[in-house]
């Protein structure tokens, strides 16, 4: 059976774009992959965070990722830091991954954009994040857009190792969702959702209220021409807006674009609103549920279980092959 692997960090709290371009991608192919989820809370501290907060999300996260459709029975769940192994096979990627295609990662460079004291972490967390997916020999990584360039690169780093020491890791392939592969925020409608945004305005949470979720969408930017269609380049607020109701339907741009061709735009926020709180209140319940319960401890002391053993092989494997130890 091929293997799927993703993880969300628990950087801040999950949104819309979380689950439509990192979790849903994930829901529908458990039936047929050997699923791995995990929470990628080493990742988490390339930026600051507090203690508590962090280790309150990584919780979160868990119980978010059950309510939002994985089954603990079809998927394996764990917690990054509780595997060492991680950071191990980093540090061998790291020795052979060269500054020239570290520098060109574009995330970093968006992320470290007019700020201070910028952590060597955050530099270097695309071959960390390659470690978590080569350990694993992970067929499959769904992921948003932003996230292809990381995976590209954990796939030139599997070559060149493989040529190197001969044949070690798989090569693993991004799987981008068709619609939704970045929701963009609904305050500016040109950037990416993101839930490290300084305001939430634009962005809505996975665990928001029904009310606050229908005024952020009911608030959402659009233009000032009046008619409904997509076109990303000079309606963005409305291409988003028909975005979001594709993805959350699925069905296609098109037939999106058909169903609301007559609407205002009030009207069409308004049913865009509906189907983000019916999809987003099934999950509510589920994670109230959840979040409290036996089952996050029970499914992740499993899951680490498992995914240690898994690791220590294919770390093994490489410690030899690079000449470590006696
Ligand atoms: P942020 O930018 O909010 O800090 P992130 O994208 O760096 O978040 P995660 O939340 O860990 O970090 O991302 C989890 C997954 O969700 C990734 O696969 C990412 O590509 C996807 N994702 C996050 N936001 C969006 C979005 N707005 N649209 C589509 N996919 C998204
Ligand atoms: N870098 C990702 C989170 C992440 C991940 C991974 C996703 C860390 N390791 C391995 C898929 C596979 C992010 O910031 N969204």
């Amino acid at each position: 059976m091929k293997k799927l692997l993703t993880g969300l960090q628990p950087s801040g709290e999950l949104t819309l774009g979380s689950l439509i371009g990192g979790i849903s991608g994930s829901v529908k192919n458990q039936d047929i992959y050997d699923s791995y989820i995990f929470v990628p809370d080493m990742h988490a501290i390339t930026v600051e965070q507090d203690p508590i907060l962090l280790k309150e999300r990584i919780r979160k996260n868990v119980a978010l990722y059950i309510a939002c459709g994985l089954d603990p029975n079809k998927n394996t769940f764990y917690i990054q830091s509780e595997n060492l192994y991680h950071a191990n096979l980093s540090w061998i990627l790291e020795c052979h991954t060269y500054i020239g295609e570290a520098s060109r990662m574009t995330q970093f460079k968006e992320k470290s954009k007019n700020k201070e004291n910028i952590s060597v972490g955050l530099f270097t967390y695309p071959i960390l994040m390659a470690s978590d997916i080569l350990l694993y020999d992970a067929d499959l990584v769904p992921t948003g857009i932003d996230q292809k360039q990381h995976v590209e690169l954990a796939r030139n780093l599997a070559i060149r190792f493989n040529n190197k020491y001969g044949e070690t890791f798989k090569l693993p392939e991004p799987m981008i969702p068709e619609i939704g592969a970045k929701i963009k925020d609904l305050q500016e409608p040109t950037k990416k959702m993101s839930k490290s945004s300084d305001s939430y305005k634009g962005t809505i949470l996975l665990l928001d209220p029904e009310e606050v979720i229908r005024k952020k969408i009911m608030s959402a930017v659009t233009d000032s021409e009046g008619k409904v269609y997509y076109d990303v380049e000079n309606k963005p607020g409305i291409s988003n807006l028909l975005t979001i109701y594709s993805a959350l339907k699925n069905i296609s741009i098109k037939e999106t674009e058909e169903y609301f061709k007559d609407y205002n735009y009030g009207n069409l926020k308004k049913e865009v609103a509906d189907i983000v709180v019916e999809k987003l209140m099934i999950i509510q319940n589920k994670y109230n549920e959840i979040i409290n319960s036996n089952l996050i401890d029970e499914v992740l002391d499993k899951g680490i279980n498992k995914m240690n053993e898994l690791a220590k092989i294919k770390y093994e494997e490489v410690r030899n092959k690079v000449g470590f130890g006696r």
